[in-house]
């Protein structure tokens, strides 16, 4: 036994070259001519294979380094230190990335933010140059190494896909580029997880590993009394990750306020009584709809939308109002409510709610908000933080009204007050602004006739 240094050999044009993978830890035992690591320059990548067969005693190389011809790789213990395997002195394999397919990615049947990192990704594996260092057969078995072409290898890293995890369909097992895209898709469209992403999954209960967070309680509930599972229906599956993404994404703030709507009320009682026989009821949210629009068109950021480093401004007035319904949360949408009256915005509201309860809403029913309003107003509360629709950037949210003792500078009198909630996106709006609109909203549902000056 000898101990033999495996250099880096002829590289052909380059001068220095990354290590982007070791292949081999000490202690492995490797074949002469098997890959030990792969480096790659700017232009491609290539793997250094071993000129002795013996026992991995110490690596000299690290990821990151750079190297060239003649460098150091690794110590070896080899009983044929006499005669080395003859290590072909040539140019490396290119291994370039094919370009973007775009068809290829929308054959994918994922949504588009979930093919995001297939975007990169080839529609076919790359025509590798011919290999011009020694035919490597990678010994997959023995060292666990995935069978794969340095162009794979590349791919997967790119992507950040354990290339070990996924199956290869080529000859003798081999991955191929379209196997990682295959791979890639199935882990976003949630069919696949990776090992790593199993675990973490495991460690956390589900939840809070991306984050870096302690892991989900796991708690066994019968341990302290008899309780019944239940499936979590569709709709609220749907909203639910809609929402924890909005929660997580956006930064909410939220400013309470009180509107006093003593007159506004007598109005509505009295405008609903006058057209009883219409069989159109007015109600509260009818007028928060007007109200709203009123004050998003004196403080239009609160009608917009970020995109990238612009923000998009509505002109149009398209309201959401969130309905209760048995399978959970919906919002339909009023749209063009700045042109409708509130008799119409009624009549539509009413029957929006009732598809909305009866699971008939269309999607153009429930598309294009620009504001959304949620009222818990017929069931009860003071105040709550309503979570931001994304991608609108506010959203009011109004609880039950109530007669309050207010002080009009001489006594207390009593006024009928409703609790406003209103959630902003701090990326968009300032405190001042959201203060501002509350104030003016309030200013209006005090005295209609504010929205005429
Ligand atoms: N203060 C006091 N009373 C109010 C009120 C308010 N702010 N808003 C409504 N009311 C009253 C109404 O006047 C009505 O009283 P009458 O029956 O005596 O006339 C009663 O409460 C019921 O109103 P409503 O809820 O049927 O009508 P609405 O226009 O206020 O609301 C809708 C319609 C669809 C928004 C509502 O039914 C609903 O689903 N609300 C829940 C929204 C929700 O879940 N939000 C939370 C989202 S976050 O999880």
């Amino acid at each position: 036994m000898a101990l033999v240094d495996i250099l880096v050999p002829d590289i052909g044009d380059f001068d220095e070259v990354s290590v982007i993978e070791l292949m081999v830890k000490p202690g492995d035992t490797v074949k002469a001519e098997q890959s030990l690591i792969t480096v790659e320059s700017d232009k491609a990548s290539m793997e250094i294979p071993s000129s002795h067969a013996g026992v991995v005693k110490e690596i000299k190389v690290q990821l990151g380094d750079k190297v060239k011809q003649g460098s150091l790789v690794l110590t070896l213990e080899s009983a044929s230190a006499a005669s080395p395997a003859p290590v072909a002195a040539a140019t490396p394999a290119v291994a370039a990335v094919a370009p973007v397919s775009a068809p290829n990615v929308a054959a994918a049947p994922v949504s588009s933010a979930q093919v995001a990192p297939v975007l990169v990704a080839p529609a076919a594996p790359a025509p590798a140059a011919t290999a011009a260092l020694p035919a490597h057969e990678p010994t997959a078995l023995a060292l666990n190494l995935p069978h794969a072409s340095p162009s794979v290898r590349k791919f997967a890293r790119e992507l950040g896909v354990p290339l070990n995890e996924v199956k290869g369909s080529g000859p003798k097992g081999r991955v191929t580029l379209i196997d990682v895209q295959g791979f890639t898709r199935s882990v976003m469209s949630g069919a696949v997880q990776t090992q790593a992403g199993a675990a973490q999954a495991k460690a956390s209960g589900g939840d809070g590993a991306g984050l870096g967070l302690i892991a989900w309680p796991k708690v066994d509930f019968a341990k302290f009394g008899p309780t019944e599972r239940k499936d979590i229906a569709r709709i609220k599956k749907i909203s639910a990750a809609n929402l924890h993404r909005n929660w997580v994404m956006i930064p909410h703030v939220t400013n309470h306020d009180d509107a006093d709507i003593t007159d506004l009320e007598a109005f509505r009682v009295a405008t609903n009584k006058e057209n009883e026989k219409s069989g159109i009821k007015v109600t509260m949210l009818a007028f928060l709809i007007k109200a709203c629009v009123a004050a998003l068109k004196k403080f239009p950021e609160f009608n917009s939308s970020l995109d990238g480093d612009q923000l998009v401004l509505k002109q149009y007035f398209h309201i959401g109002f969130a309905a209760d319904t048995p399978n959970g949360l919906m919002v339909p949408v009023i749209k063009d409510a700045d042109k409708k009256g509130i008799f119409q915005i009624s009549q539509e509201m009413a029957e929006l709610a009732k598809k909305a309860r009866e699971g008939k809403l269309s999607p153009a029913e429930m598309t294009g908000a620009s504001f959304t309003i949620s009222s818990l107003g017929g069931i009860g509360g003071r105040y709550f933080t309503p979570i931001i629709n994304a991608p609108e950037v506010a959203i009011l949210g109004v609880c039950k009204s109530q007669m309050e003792p207010v002080w009009d500078g001489k006594t207390f009198v009593p006024r009928l007050m409703l609790p406003l909630s209103l959630s902003w996106d701090h990326r968009v709006i300032d405190g001042a602004a959201a203060a501002r609109f509350n104030v003016y909203l309030g200013q209006i549902l005090a005295d209609f006739r504010r929205v005429l000056l």
